[in-house]
C-alpha cells in the first residue's frame, strides 16, 4: 500500500524534479550568475565547501529517512496485533548514545575543518600567488605624479578598490593612478588581468552594499566607516556578471556590475587607455553642440570627463562611456542583445561576449537620460524611471532627510546631441 503510494507521487514528481534539476546546468546559457559554475580559486572553495555540506546532508537523510522507512514498514501494524503481547520498552543503550554524539561529533568536524580553511584562504591573497602577478611587467607604479618602475611593486599584487554608491560601484586601481582624484575612474566594469590574485578592498560612501561575482567570489559587504577586503581571481577570459548582494534601497536589485576579464597584455593596454583623456569633438557637429549642453544642462557638476569638464566627482566618471558594454550600475545592456544571444548559445557559455554595439548604446544613453519619474513623454504620459530613485534624477544632499528632482526636460534634439557625444568617448 505504502510503496505503491510512494511510486505514484514518484511518477508525479520525476518530471518537476527533472525540471528543477534542470536549472542547475552548467551549460545554460541563461545561468549567468551561478554559484555552481566557478571560474576561479575563491569561487572554486566556496564550491567545494557547498558541495561537503550537501553530500554529508544527503548521507544523513537517507540514514534517518531510510531508518525511518524501515521502522514504519517493519513495525507496521498487522491483524491479531491487538492480542499479542505489548514489547517491553528498553531504556538506556550506551553504545548507541555515545555512538550517536560521537558520529554527531564527527559531521560537526567533517563540515567545520573545510569551511575554517576556506574562510582563511578567502580572506586575503595567499602567499603563494603574490610572486606570480609581477605588477610592474605591466606597468609602472606612480609617485607624487612621477611613473616609478620600481622594484617593491613587483613583490606587490594588483589592489582594487570597490567603493559601493546608490546604485553602482566605482571602481578604483591606485597603484596605477586610476582613481577618482585623478580624475580617472572605472564605473560599473571591472577589468582583471587572467591568472592574477586581485585583492579587492571593499569601502561604502552611503549605505551598506555587497560584493559579488557568482562565478569568481563573494561575498563581502562594504560598510560605510569601515574597511573590508578580499581577493578575488579569475582563470578565463570573459565577461562576468555582478551584483550588490545586500539590500540597499530603492534600485538595490538594478545595481549590477561587470567584470571583464582580459589577457595581462590586454589589460596593459586596457590601463592606458583609461588613462587617456578625451580627444576633442569636431566642430559644427550634433557632437559638438551635445557637449556644450553637457555643461548648461549642469551634468558636469556631478560627471566628469578628463580634458573636456573636470569639476565632478559624485557620479560615474564619462570619459570612456561609449567603450563599456553596460550603462547605468551595469543594468542597461549596451551590446546588440539578438547578437549577444546567439552568441551564448552557440558557445553555450555566457562569458562570451559580443562588443558594444552603437544603435543600442545610443538608445540606452537617450532612455537613460530622458527618464524619470517627473518628466513626461512625447504621449503626455510620465516617462517610466530605469532605476526608481536614481541618484542623477532624484538627487540626495547628505542629511537632508528628502530628494529633490534633479529632472530638466530635454527636446528630442538635445537628447540626441547628448547622446553623440556622450557616443565620442570611447
Ligand atoms: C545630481 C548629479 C547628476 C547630474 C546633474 C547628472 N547626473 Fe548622470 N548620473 C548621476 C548618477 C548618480 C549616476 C549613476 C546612477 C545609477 O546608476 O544609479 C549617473 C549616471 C549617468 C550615466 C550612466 C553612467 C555609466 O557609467 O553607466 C550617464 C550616461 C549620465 N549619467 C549622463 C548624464 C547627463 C548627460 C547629464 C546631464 C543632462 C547628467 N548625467 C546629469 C548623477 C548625475
Ligand atoms: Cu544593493
Amino acid at each position: 500500500m505504502f510503496s505503491r503510494f510512494f511510486s505514484r507521487a514518484g511518477l508525479f514528481a520525476a518530471p518537476f524534479l527533472a525540471l528543477l534539476l534542470a536549472g542547475c546546468s552548467k551549460a545554460d546559457y541563461t545561468v549567468r550568475q551561478s554559484t555552481l559554475d566557478p571560474k576561479g580559486p575563491v569561487a572554486q572553495i566556496q564550491y567545494d565547501v557547498f558541495m561537503d555540506t550537501v553530500w554529508l546532508a544527503v548521507v544523513l537523510f537517507a540514514l534517518v529517512g531510510g531508518l525511518m522507512v524501515y521502522a514504519v514498514i517493519r513495525f507496521r501494524s498487522r491483524p491479531g496485533d491487538d492480542t499479542a503481547p505489548i514489547i517491553e520498552e528498553g531504556h538506556g543503550n550506551p553504545l548507541v548514545e555515545i555512538g550517536l554524539i560521537t558520529a554527531s561529533i564527527g559531521a560537526l568536524v567533517f563540515i567545520a575543518v573545510p569551511t575554517l580553511s576556506a574562510i582563511w584562504y578567502t580572506d586575503d591573497v595567499p602567499a603563494e600567488s603574490v610572486p606570480a602577478s609581477k605588477l610592474s611587467a605591466w606597468y609602472p607604479r606612480l609617485e607624487a605624479g612621477k611613473e616609478v618602475y620600481a622594484k617593491p611593486l613587483e613583490e606587490q599584487v594588483l589592489e582594487i578598490d570597490v567603493i559601493g554608491k546608490q546604485w553602482w560601484f566605482r571602481f578604483e586601481y591606485p597603484q596605477l593612478g586610476l582613481t577618482n582624484d585623478a580624475k580617472h575612474s572605472v564605473p560599473n566594469e571591472m577589468v582583471i588581468p587572467r591568472g592574477k590574485a586581485v585583492r579587492i578592498n571593499l569601502r561604502s560612501e552611503d549605505v551598506i552594499h555587497s560584493f559579488w561575482i557568482p562565478k569568481i567570489a563573494g561575498k563581502v559587504d562594504l560598510m560605510p566607516g569601515r574597511k573590508n577586503h578580499m581577493w578575488i581571481q579569475a582563470n578565463e577570459v570573459g565577461h562576468y556578471y555582478g551584483q550588490c548582494a545586500e539590500f540597499c534601497g530603492d534600485s538595490h536589485a538594478y545595481m549590477l556590475f561587470r567584470c571583464e576579464v582580459v589577457e595581462p597584455e590586454e589589460f596593459a593596454k586596457w590601463v592606458q587607455r583609461q588613462k587617456s583623456d578625451a580627444a576633442p569633438v569636431a566642430p559644427n557637429t550634433k557632437a559638438e553642440k551635445g557637449k556644450e549642453l553637457f555643461g548648461a544642462k549642469t551634468c558636469a557638476m556631478c560627471h566628469n570627463i578628463s580634458g573636456h569638464y573636470g569639476a565632478g566627482a559624485f557620479a560615474p566618471d564619462l570619459t570612456h562611456i561609449a567603450s563599456r558594454k553596460s550603462l547605468a550600475g551595469a543594468w542597461l545592456d549596451n551590446r546588440d542583445p539578438k547578437a549577444q544571444l546567439a552568441k551564448e548559445q552557440s558557445t553555450k557559455n555566457t562569458e562570451q561576449s559580443v562588443e558594444v554595439d552603437r544603435a543600442t548604446l545610443k538608445a540606452n544613453l537617450i532612455k537613460w537620460i530622458g527618464s524619470s519619474g517627473v518628466s513626461t513623454g512625447a504621449d503626455g504620459k510620465p516617462t517610466k524611471d530605469v532605476k526608481p530613485g536614481n541618484r542623477m534624477h532624484y538627487y540626495k544632499m547628505f542629511n537632508v532627510v528628502s530628494l529633490t528632482e534633479t529632472h530638466q526636460s530635454f527636446t528630442a534634439d538635445e537628447l540626441d546631441c547628448l547622446a553623440e557625444y556622450l557616443l565620442t568617448l570611447k
